[in-house]
C-alpha cells in the first residue's frame, strides 16, 4: 500500500482526535524508525518519552516473549510470580515504600487522586467530601474527565463538562501562590517537575525545595507526575533529584515498559498508599505478569546500560548545540537531560513547518502549542548521533 492509502483508511474509519505528521512507520530499532517506503528517520519524540530505552529493545522484547509463552494475565483475584519481584525491584531502585500498579498514565493520576483524598479523610481528618487538591496552570496529566476538568487548556476541556469538583489551579513555579492556596482541607499538590506539554517549562531554581517545605509544614501530600520526566528523561532517574527532594507520591508510566506495553505505577511512602483497603481500587490488567516482566526488563536496561548518565551527558551536548543556532525568530532554547525544546516567537509563523522540513531531512519531531518544538530522542542516542541530528537541525532552524 502507498502511504496515502494508509492515511485514507485512518481518515475514513478512525476518530479524528489527532493530527499526526504524515509518515507511516512500520519498523523501529534504537533511535531509528523506518516508514513503509523504507525511508529511515531519527525519532526525536520517543513516543512522548515512552521509548526511552530505544525502539524494540532486544532485552525487553526477550522478556516479553518469554513471559507471553508462560502466562499473561491472572487478574488480581489471584497472585502471580512476577508482581512481588517487580515491586521489590521498583522500590529498591526508586527508594519507595509501596507501589500500586496500573496501566496508563492517566490511571496513575486518578489513583493518586483517590489515595490522597482517602488519606485526607482518614489521616489528616478533613471533613467528608471537602478534600481539595491544588494543581498548576498549563498542566498536562492525561485525558479522563476528572483530569481534563482541572486542565487550563480550552481544547482539552471545552465541551466535556460537568467536571469533578475539588481542584484549585495556581500558577506553575510560584511557591507563594501555593502557600496562599492551601486551606485546612487541602490534601495534595499535584505537579509536573517540568511541564512537558506546556513546552518543557522548567521552574525557577529552588522552587521544589520551597514546595516540599510548604507541603510538609501544612500536612499536604506532594504528588509529582513524573510520567514524562521520570526514568532518566531529564538526566536523573527521577526529575525530583535535580532539587534533592522527595515526593510523597510519585507517578510513573510511559518508559516503565520501554514502549512495549502500557504500564504505570504510583509510588509512595507507606502512609499514603497504605490507606487503600481491598476492594477500594484496582484494574483488570494492572500488575499483570506480562506487564511486570516487561517493566522489570525495562528498568534493568535503564540501569545496566547507564542510560540515565547518557541522558545527562548527551543531553547537555544536544542543548548546547541547539543554543548555537542563530535565528531572530527563536525566543528561547531550554531543556534538561534529553527533554529539550526550541521556542519560536509568536510571530514566527509556527513550529509545524519546521517539523515538516525536519521530517524531509530524516528527523521526526512534534510541535507543541504551535510555536515550540520538543526534542526528546530515546536515551540510547550516542554522541555521534547527536552530531548527526544537529547537522540537520541547525540549517533548518536557522531559517
Ligand atoms: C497523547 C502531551 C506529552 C503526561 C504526564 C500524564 C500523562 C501524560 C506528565 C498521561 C501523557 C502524553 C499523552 C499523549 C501526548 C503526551 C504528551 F503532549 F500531551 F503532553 F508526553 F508531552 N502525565 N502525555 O505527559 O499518560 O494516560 O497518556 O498514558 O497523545 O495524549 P497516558
Amino acid at each position: 500500500m502507498r502511504q496515502s492509502e494508509y492515511i485514507e483508511l485512518e481518515d475514513k474509519f478512525g476518530a479524528n482526535n489527532y493530527k499526526p505528521l504524515d509518515v507511516i512507520i512500520e519498523k523501529g530499532e534504537g533511535v531509528w524508525v523506518w516508514d513503509v517506503d523504507g525511508k529511515k528517520y531519527m525519532d526525536c519524540l520517543s513516543a512522548y518519552s515512552a521509548v526511552n530505552q530505544g525502539h524494540c529493545h532486544p532485552k525487553i522484547k526477550q522478556a516479553m516473549l518469554e513471559q507471553a509463552e508462560k502466562l499473561t494475565l491472572t487478574s488480581r483475584a489471584f497472585r502471580n510470580d512476577q508482581l512481588g519481584p517487580f515491586y521489590e525491584e521498583l522500590c529498591t531502585l526508586t527508594g519507595s515504600h509501596k507501589v500500586l500498579p496500573m496501566n496508563s498514565g492517566a490511571e496513575a493520576v486518578e489513583t493518586a487522586i483517590k489515595a490522597v483524598r482517602k488519606w485526607g479523610y482518614l489521616v489528616k481528618g478533613v471533613p467528608e467530601d471537602r478534600a481539595e487538591i491544588i494543581v498548576c496552570a498549563d498542566n498536562f496529566h492525561g485525558r479522563t474527565i476528572t483530569i481534563v476538568g482541572f486542565s487550563t487548556d480550552p481544547t482539552a476541556r471545552k465541551g466535556f463538562g460537568p467536571f469533578t469538583p475539588g481542584f484549585k489551579v495556581i500558577p506553575f513555579g510560584d511557591y507563594k501562590a501555593l502557600e496562599n492556596a492551601i486551606t485546612p482541607d487541602t490534601v495534595g499538590f499535584l505537579v509536573e517537575p517540568i511541564q512537558g506539554e506546556a513546552g518543557v517549562i522548567i521552574p525557577p531554581e529552588g522552587y521544589f525545595k520551597k514546595v516540599r517545605g510548604i507541603c510538609t509544614a501544612n500536612n499536604v501530600t506532594l504528588i509529582l507526575d513524573e510520567i514524562q520526566t521520570g526514568l532518566g528523561r531529564t538526566g536523573k532517574l527521577l526529575a525530583e533529584e535535580h532539587e534533592g527532594i522527595e515526593a510523597d507520591l510519585t507517578l510513573i508510566g510511559k518508559a516503565l515498559s520501554g514502549g512495549f506495553y502500557p504500564v504505570s505505577a504510583v509510588l509512595s511512602n507507606s502512609e499514603v498508599l497504605g490507606v487503600l483497603k481491598p476492594g477500594e481500587h484496582g484494574s483488570t490488567f494492572g500488575g499483570n505478569p506480562l506487564a511486570c516482566a516487561v517493566a522489570r526488563a525495562a528498568l534493568k536496561v535503564l540501569t545496566e546500560e547507564k542510560l540515565i548518565d547518557n541522558s545527562m551527558n548527551v543531553g547537555a551536548k544536544f542543548l548546547s548545540g541547539l543554543k548555537e543556532i542563530k535565528n531572530a525568530k527563536i525566543k528561547e532554547v531550554r531543556g534538561r537531560g534529553l527533554l529539550l525544546a526550541v521556542e519560536f516567537k509568536s510571530n514566527a509563523g509556527g513550529a509545524r513547518s519546521y517539523c515538516e522540513k525536519l521530517k524531509e531531512q530524516g528527523l521526526l519531531c512534534k510541535e507543541t502549542h504551535g510555536n515550540i518544538i520538543r526534542f526528546a530522542p530515546p536515551l540510547v542516542i550516542t554522541s555521534e548521533q547527536v552530531d548527526w541530528a544537529l547537522d540537520r537541525i541547525k540549517p533548518i532552524l536557522s531559517r
